[in-house]
This record gives structure tokens, C-alpha cells and sequence, in this order.
């Protein structure tokens, strides 16, 4: 089965998610002028580039503005390589990255929750190993999703509850594991050297793994997320990105930027605190709940 398959409660659940990202893109559609319709582009987050490219689409086209808009920003959020390249052989290894209280533990435990719900067979690496708390948080959506967790067990690194899951995955013949670490900032060679450690161990247990490299990023730190999604590409190749709390801002416009700067796709969303907040990304969608409702 493919863990990437859509099964959100649809359009409606994602719209209201939006609802305050929404109201910034409205405008667009009232801008009385070009000047206008930049101004609220960029005051919507797409950034430079993307509001020279959208300017330019709505002067040239002759229909209705909002589906040229719409239609060019789900042509945006649309890196060539679209969906996860299923891996090799099983498990497929995800690892988690970002940096602190972005949502990465929330969103392992989302993970679980939906994957599990496809059938999937999914065990979850606590590897976060400077807060003791994190494996306890996780370990109580994993027994509720009836997932297996591998935490660490006293003086073992994060790198070490990596490979131990890899491994019991790959005994066992389950289909996912999803590495959870600490937050970084990315700024701090020294933890980002930590995340590079851990990446390196998981290709000891499975060649190629981690299959995926997710970045989970706090929507409403809006420019601010480039710079971190830069920083963690660069250092750890992301295969894919996870968007959260776009619930809570109106700067659900920077996944644009960032998916062009990184030709990075979006994987998932987090629209919310609880474990049913989270949807598979599709471009169309986001891009018609800028506008409708
Ligand atoms: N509104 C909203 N809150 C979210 C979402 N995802 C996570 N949160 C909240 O963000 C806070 C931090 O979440 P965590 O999952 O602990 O973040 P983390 O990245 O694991 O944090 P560290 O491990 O400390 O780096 C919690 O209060 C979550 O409930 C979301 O999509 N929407
Ligand atoms: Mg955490």
C-alpha cells in the first residue's frame, strides 16, 4: 500500500486550516492594479520570485484572475519530483529533522497514526535523547496507534536508537520506521553535525536509508523558514518537507518560496494540535483553499 495515498477528511478540513492565510490571499483578488496585486503578494509571503512570476501570469492571461492564480502557484508548489520514490526494499526509513518545537514529535506521532491506519507496519526511533520527555510523548501516540517505538536506553546515542529500530524494523519485516530527533538549530555546527552522525549510522542497518529526510517547519516563522530549509538541505539533503501550525498564521504563502528555492516538495501539513491534523499535500488543493473555502 502507499503510505503517500490520500485519505484526509478532504477540501473542507484543509480550508478551514487556511482560514487565516485565506483572508492575506483575498486581496489579491480586489488588487485594483499591478502595483496593488504586488504588494499583496509579498505581503502574502510568496517572496520575490514568485510574485514577479504571478504578476507577470495575471497581466498576460485573460480569465478569471483567481483561477490564473490558482493554477500558477499549484505549478509552483509542483517540484519535478513529486511524489517519495518508493524505496528499494523495505522499511522505508523517514528521519525527521527541524529545528526546536517546529512540531517534529507531533507530527511522528501524526505519522503513526496514519500510516498505521493504512496498514502499514510502523515502528517510531525515539532519538531524541536530550529530552526525556519526548520519548515519553511519543510513546503514548505510538501505543495508541498500536505502533511499535525503539527508545534509548541509558548512555546510548540518537544515532544508536536509529539503528537499533532500522534493525528490529528490518527483522520483523515492517513496512515504516520514522526516526524522530532533537530539535537543532541550524545554526549550531555542532548539532547539525550530530544530525549528519545520525543519517550516516542508518545506512549501516539498510543501504540507502534514510530513504527520506523530512524537514518539519513552523509555518508561522514565514521568511525565517528559508533560511533554516537552506541550511538543513545543505547539510542533509532533504528528500521532503512537512509544513505545521499553518492553523495558526497567515503565512501559509511561504511554502511557495521555499519549494522553489529547494525544489523540495511539500509531503504533509499540520493543521492543528491533535493527531487527526495532519493532511497529505497536494498542490490543486492548497492552492483552491487560498481562495475558496
Ligand atoms: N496549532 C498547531 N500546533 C502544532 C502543530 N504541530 C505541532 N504543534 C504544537 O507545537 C508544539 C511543539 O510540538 P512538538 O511536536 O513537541 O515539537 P518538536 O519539534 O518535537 O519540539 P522539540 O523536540 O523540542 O524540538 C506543541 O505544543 C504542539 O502541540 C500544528 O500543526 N498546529
Ligand atoms: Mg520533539
Amino acid at each position: 500500500m502507499n503510505p503517500f495515498a490520500r485519505i484526509g477528511a478532504g477540501f473542507k478540513k484543509l480550508a478551514s486550516g487556511l482560514s487565516k492565510t485565506r483572508q492575506v490571499f483575498q486581496r489579491l483578488l480586489v488588487a485594483a492594479n499591478t502595483e496593488e496585486l504586488e504588494e499583496a503578494l509579498l505581503a502574502a509571503d510568496v517572496g520575490v520570485k514568485a510574485t514577479e512570476i504571478l504578476v507577470d501570469k495575471v497581466k498576460r492571461a485573460s480569465g478569471d484572475r483567481r483561477l490564473v492564480l490558482e493554477a500558477e502557484i499549484a505549478r509552483l508548489l509542483s517540484p519535478p519530483q513529486s511524489l517519495a520514490p518508493s524505496p528499494q526494499f523495505p522499511p522505508l526509513v523517514v528521519m525527521i529533522v527541524g529545528v526546536n518545537g517546529s512540531g517534529k514529535t507531533t507530527t511522528v506521532g501524526k505519522l503513526c497514526r496514519l500510516f498505521a491506519d493504512q496498514g502499514q507496519r510502523v515502528v517510531v526511533a525515539a532519538a531524541d535523547t536530550y529530552r526525556d520527555a519526548a520519548a515519553e510523548q511519543l510513546g503514548i501516540w505510538a501505543t495508541r496507534a498500536g505502533v511499535e517505538i525503539v527508545s534509548s536506553v541509558q548512555g546510548q546515542d540518537a544515532a544508536a536508537v536509529a539503528f537499533d529500530a532500522i534493525q528490529k524494523a528490518a527483522l520483523k519485516k515492517m513496512d515504516v520506521v520514522l526516526v524522530d530527533t532533537a530539535g537543532r538549530l541550524h545554526t549550531r555546527k555542532d548539532l547539525m553535525d550530530e544530525a549528519v552522525k545520525i543519517k550516516r549510522v542508518c545506512a549501516k542497518v539498510k543501504a540507502g536509508a534514510p530513504d527520506e529526510v523530512w524537514l518539519v517547519l513552523d509555518a508561522t516563522v514565514g521568511q525565517n523558514g528559508l533560511r533554516q530549509a537552506a541550511a538543513f538541505n545543505e547539510q542533509l539533503g532533504l528528500t521532503g518537507l512537512v509544513v505545521t501550525k499553518l492553523d495558526g498564521t497567515a503565512k501559509g504563502g511561504v511554502l511557495i518560496p521555499i519549494v522553489m528555492e529547494l525544489g523540495v516538495p511539500v509531503k504533509f501539513i499540520g493543521t492543528g494540535e491533535t493527531l487527526e491534523d495532519i493532511e497529505p499535500f497536494e498542490p490543486e488543493a492548497y492552492a483552491k483553499a487560498l481562495f475558496e473555502e
